[in-house]
């Protein structure tokens, strides 16, 4: 996993999550510790995945919350104003309510149906990933089954950026996928300003 994040990271990616529902806590803290290393070293975010209490610990850049996780106000409170807090909403007035909040980016959770998450209601689609981005002035970045194929339309349909979780991390050759996508896809987004 370290092997596969660095070569994604070299080859252009901005920012990365670290997400495991089932490792246990001093596993993630290990984890968050190394990858937010190395996502220092190339000047790329490093967020951790729910757990407020690890990327406290570790010292990450952020936390990236779903609607059940812990509530943006107290994330804030524990983590401090710098800290980049994304929250996943799949509603305008979710979307609305995370910009009020104080988050500093929102997640589309999930434009397309995925094998990577499999406990959502039904995939979003392009035209409420529109509707969302209109909702607010966050950047939003967009996550559930985008790959190589269908990126583009997924930024044109008004995303500033994309999340992927299988397509990279099965990619025969990550640089070189992560290149590919990375011209296009991250012309709009500027983590962290
Ligand atoms: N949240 C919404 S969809 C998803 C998460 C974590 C999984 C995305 O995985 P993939 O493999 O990029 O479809
Ligand atoms: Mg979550």
């Amino acid at each position: 996993m370290e092997e596969t994040v660095r070569q994604a990271l070299e080859a252009g990616v901005r920012a990365v999550q670290l997400r495991d529902k089932t490792a246990s806590t001093g596993k993630l803290v290990e984890q968050a510790l190394v990858l937010g290393d190395m996502c220092r070293q190339f000047g790329a975010l490093f967020l951790v995945n729910d757990r407020v209490d690890v990327a406290m610990a570790a010292g990450s850049d952020g936390v990236h919350l779903g609607q059940d996780d812990m509530p943006l106000a107290y994330a804030r409170k524990l983590l401090g104003p710098s800290a980049v807090i994304g929250i996943s909403v799949r509603t305008c007035q979710e979307a609305e309510e995370a910009e009020k909040g104080g988050a500093d980016y929102i997640a589309a959770n999930m434009v397309f149906a995925t094998e990577t998450k499999t406990d959502l209601p039904e995939p979003l689609g392009l035209e409420m990933v529109t509707e969302i981005k209109g909702a607010t002035s966050l950047p939003l970045v967009a996550i559930g089954g985008i790959n190589e194929k269908n990126y583009r339309e997924v930024m044109n349909a008004g995303a500033d950026g994309v999340a992927m979780v299988s397509a990279i991390m099965a990619a025969r050759d990550v640089g070189k996928f992560v290149k590919l996508l990375t011209t296009y896809s991250m012309r709009r987004l500027s983590y962290g300003e």
